[in-house]
């Protein structure tokens, strides 16, 4: 997308074909007494990128004026996330203290979604029309999970995203290891760190991220903030340290923020997860991300599910002449499909290290928790909290 204009652009990959049905939509009122105030057109309806939700606020671009919304009334309980393209009425000036109405949202060319756990058919939007999902893992502290990878794999494939893994903190351990895992895929990537000789934000993330909407992901205290921060000094995000007695971060992000980027596109930070269900995405779709496993998954027998003795899999990969990494692959996969069975839901609710209690007092995107310090559920079962708050809390700073 363009750099002058994000929203603008983000809307003419969409296209304006069709998008009348949604504009306008009028509740009948209670029994037959008349409305009083019909809002049929909104023809002046600026048209808005959503960069921060907070409490029911809005906290939209048009172009690159700031403007503060809440949802109109016709909007009903439809839901608004960050990333959105809306149109606005009302107060559209951005003055101090002026509120504009979100009248509608425009169709989305991408959803990014996440359930509960593994066996949760409901699923929550974290981010819309976004184009990239930035898999951001530390090489240490906290240690790095290859299995939460794989899960943010099959989030990005079934949503459309090109994924890119940000691999953080090469200052404190080497990337060979992960790299040479994700070889197979031919998974793009970069590496960053601190220290002599390495900047913390190198030229190939800059190039990767420029001109597109990017979602940074990742387990808390990997750095995700760090890399906003210094991608974009004015962002003035929080951030955290990791724990040297648990080894994980702080959960100081605590809200979803889209920045623009100086030269264009936005990048979106997003608080560190726990994990990441997959209960809304079929079993055939889990496999289609791994397409590294593809050619052995065509010797498999008709409808296979891969947990099966039957399976063609362990032999053609062991078969396979790449130091191993397919193994771990296979084995990632496996356990996406047992979780869904509710058998093995390593990495859905938690890091995937085995045996550790669940820390169900973490803020986590899209958990059932509420709070005032935690963001709120982010969640279309809970229709009525729109006017609320979504996954907001004490950090939602924006741009600006
Ligand atoms: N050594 C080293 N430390 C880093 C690097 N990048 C970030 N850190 C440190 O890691 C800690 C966590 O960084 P944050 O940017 O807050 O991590 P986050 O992913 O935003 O965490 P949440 O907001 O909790 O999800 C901070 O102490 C950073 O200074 C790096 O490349 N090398
Ligand atoms: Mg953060
Ligand atoms: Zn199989």
């Amino acid at each position: 997308m363009g750099g002058d204009a994000g929203a603008g652009a983000l809307s003419r990959r969409i296209g304006y074909a069709g998008l009348d049905e949604d504009d306008v939509r009028v509740r009948p009122g209670k029994g037959s007494r008349p409305r009083t105030r019909r809002r049929p057109a909104h023809s002046d309806a600026a048209e808005a990128f959503v960069a921060a939700v907070d409490r029911g606020r809005y906290r939209c671009f048009v172009g690159d004026r700031a403007v503060t919304a809440m949802g109109a009334r016709e909007l009903g309980h439809r839901r608004v996330v960050v990333g959105d393209l809306v149109r606005l009425a009302g107060d559209t000036s951005g003055a101090p203290g002026a509120l504009a109405r979100v009248v509608s949202v425009l169709p989305r060319t991408s959803v990014l979604r996440r359930s509960a756990d593994d066996t949760d058919p409901v699923e929550r939007v974290i981010v819309a029309n976004a184009e990239q999902l930035v898999i951001v893992c530390a090489l240490a502290d906290p240690p790095p999970r290859t299995r939460l990878i794989d899960r943010f794999l099959v989030a990005a494939y079934d949503a459309g995203l090109d994924p890119l893994l940000c691999l953080t903190k090469a200052d404190l351990a080497p990337p060979d290891e992960i790299l040479a895992g994700y070889a197979p895929l031919g998974l793009r990537h970069v590496v960053t760190g601190r220290g002599a000789g390495a900047e913390v934000v190198p030229g190939d993330l800059r190039a990767e991220l420029a001109g597109r909407a990017s979602v940074f992901v990742g387990h808390s205290g990997v750095g995700k903030s760090t890399l906003v921060n210094a991608l974009i000094p004015a962002a003035e995000r929080a951030v955290g340290t990791v724990s040297p007695v648990t080894g994980r971060g702080r959960h100081t992000s605590s809200s979803v923020v889209a920045f623009r980027l100086p030269g264009g596109g936005w990048i979106i930070d997003t608080p560190g997860l726990r994990g990441f269900g997959l209960g809304h995405i079929a079993p055939d779709r889990v496999v289609r991300a791994f397409p590294d496993l593809a050619a052995g998954i065509e010797r498999c027998p008709r409808g296979c599910t891969h947990l099966e003795a039957d399976c063609a899999l362990d032999e053609w990969v062991a078969a396979q002449d790449d130091d191993g990494a397919l193994r771990g692959r296979l084995d990632s996969l496996r356990r996406l499909l047992r979780s869904r069975e509710g058998g093995d839901p390593a990495g859905a609710t938690e890091p995937d290290r085995e045996g550790e209690p669940n820390q169900q007092d973490a803020p986590d995107l899209g958990g059932e928790r509420s709070g005032e310090d935690g963001p709120d559920r982010d969640d279309e079962r809970h229709r009525d909290d729109r006017g609320r708050g979504d996954d907001l809390g004490r950090d939602a700073g924006g741009p600006g």
